[in-house]
């Protein structure tokens, strides 16, 4: 018996909603041991973003190789990473650590709006990044801006960021306004949506950290991409339907339904 492992290369949240912490939830939520390693220290709440401080290089490249020297890492989901500096060592870990399955979660901007990766930084991200994922999973907007493709176009911007190197991409679409939440799947060959009700909540915050968490959690478990991004976004539809509020803010999810059910 060995117990899977995942890693997070990612921002942390202090409110425990997104980053790391919301990683570190959703592995262990999966009965997959976690481990992180940190990119960026962000001060915000529920509320919103007050400061984000990306860390220096080198430190993560030394926490990266502590890691992986150490314990058998089966899968990585890459969060927010800073600068184009700390987008460089990622890329050069992950080239050493190939073929790892690997979850890139190409974070631009938080939720409120304030950037978490410069434009040197999304220019290094599609160079050395982008190219070593397993699956890419943008939302909308970041899918716009990684491909210079229009909002709405979401099998044109699939085909062009297989086209840049991702082996799959599931474009989100938790953003839009539409009564069915609609996410496109495309691995070059398959291509389909995955449909669910949108649950009306004020608890979104770490959404799109937990989903990118899950799947590479049941990667790490050892399903096919396809029944992990399913399981994944079954499991983020679960964590939605049973949250509660939290804070002033967008709240967090309830990582730990099944133990702990439905919030009072
Ligand atoms: O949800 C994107 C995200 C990722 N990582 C960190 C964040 C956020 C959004 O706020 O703070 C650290």
């Amino acid at each position: 018996m060995t117990w899977p492992v995942s890693l997070t290369i990612a921002g942390s949240d202090p409110s425990g909603g997104a980053g790391i912490q919301a990683d570190l939830k959703s592995f262990a939520a999966h009965e997959v041991y976690g481990c992180s390693v940190l990119t960026v220290i962000t001060a915000q709440n529920t509320a919103g973003i007050q400061e984000v401080h990306p860390l220096p290089p080198e430190l993560v490249a030394t926490q990266i190789r502590a890691v992986v020297d150490d314990l058998p890492v089966a899968a990585v989901k890459i969060g927010a990473l800073g600068s184009a500096g700390i987008v460089r060592v990622v890329g050069e870990a992950l080239a050493r650590l190939a073929p790892l399955p690997v979850v890139v979660d190409p974070v631009i901007e938080s939720s409120s709006g304030r950037r978490l990766l410069d434009d040197a930084g999304m220019a290094a991200l599609l160079e050395r990044v982008l190219p070593q994922a397993t699956l890419l999973t943008p939302n909308r907007h970041e899918a716009s801006v990684l491909t210079g493709l229009p909002g709405r176009s979401g099998r044109a911007q699939a085909r062009a960021l297989l086209e840049a190197g991702a082996g799959a991409v599931m474009i989100t679409g938790g953003d839009d306004a539409d009564e069915e939440v609609s996410d496109l799947f495309f691995d070059g060959h398959r291509s389909f949506d995955i449909r669910r009700p949108r649950i009306s909540t004020t608890s979104t915050h770490g959404t799109g950290c937990t989903l990118s968490a899950a799947i590479a959690a049941r990667l790490a478990l050892g399903d096919p991409l396809v029944a992990a991004v399913e399981a994944g976004r079954d499991y983020v539809q679960r964590c939605l339907e049973t949250s509660w509020p939290v804070g002033s803010g967008r709240g967090p999810l309830n990582h730990f339904h099944r133990w702990w059910g439905r919030g009072a």
